[in-house]
């Protein structure tokens, strides 16, 4: 079994309930379990600052996939809820899933960089991930609790437990 991180992203379209959309269609995936995720959080977009804010959340399970076979069922997922890839890069989008971490391993294909390229430097990720597990290091060995020490958290709260699915 692989133990597994992703991150979930969303700010089109309900994005709360497509992260939730999201979550159950992972649950329910015959190749998923031990399913766990973190808070929902909200987040000032990276990139162009014309868009919606985003809500981002991290999730971990174990799976019988390779990381290329995960990232095809993700991508599938993605285009099940709406995802329409775009030339504009880190614009708005109804459902973005990233492989963060793939067991204590790296990865470097055509298709595939893990520990995902931007972990380090992105607030909606490190802390969410810390939450799941406060003690979460990097393959290299780098304590992600450090990494957050001195990270800015630009904005980034908390959001309220909903099960509302339209919002
Ligand atoms: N790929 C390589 N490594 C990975 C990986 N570890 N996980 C390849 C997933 N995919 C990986 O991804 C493009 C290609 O990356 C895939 O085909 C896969 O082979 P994509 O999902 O089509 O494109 P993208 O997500 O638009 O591009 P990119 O550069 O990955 O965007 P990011 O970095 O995901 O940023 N602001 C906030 N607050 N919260 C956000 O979640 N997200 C983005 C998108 C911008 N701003 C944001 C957020
Ligand atoms: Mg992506």
């Amino acid at each position: 079994m692989n133990i597994v991180y992703i991150g979930l992203g969303a700010n089109l379209y309900a994005p709360q309930a497509q992260l939730h959309k999201a979550v159950e269609t992972l649950h329910n995936h015959p190749d998923i379990a031990e399913l766990k995720v973190s808070s929902f959080y909200g987040s000032k977009p990276m990139g162009p600052q014309d868009q919606p804010d985003y809500v981002n959340a991290v999730a971990t399970f174990s799976t019988s996939l390779d990381a290329e076979q995960l990232l095809d069922q993700l991508q599938m997922i993605e285009q099940q809820q709406g995802r329409v890839r775009k030339e504009n890069r880190w614009g708005p989008r109804t459902l973005d899933l990233d492989i963060l971490l793939f067991n204590n391993t790296t990865i470097d294909t055509p298709r595939l960089t893990v520990p995902h390229y931007g972990l380090c430097d992105r607030e909606f990720v490190v802390f969410p991930l810390l939450e799941l597990d406060p003690l979460l290091c990097l393959p290299n060995g780098t304590a992600l609790k450090d990494i957050a020490a001195t990270l800015p958290r630009n904005g980034l709260t908390s959001l309220p437990m909903t099960h509302n699915k339209e919002t």
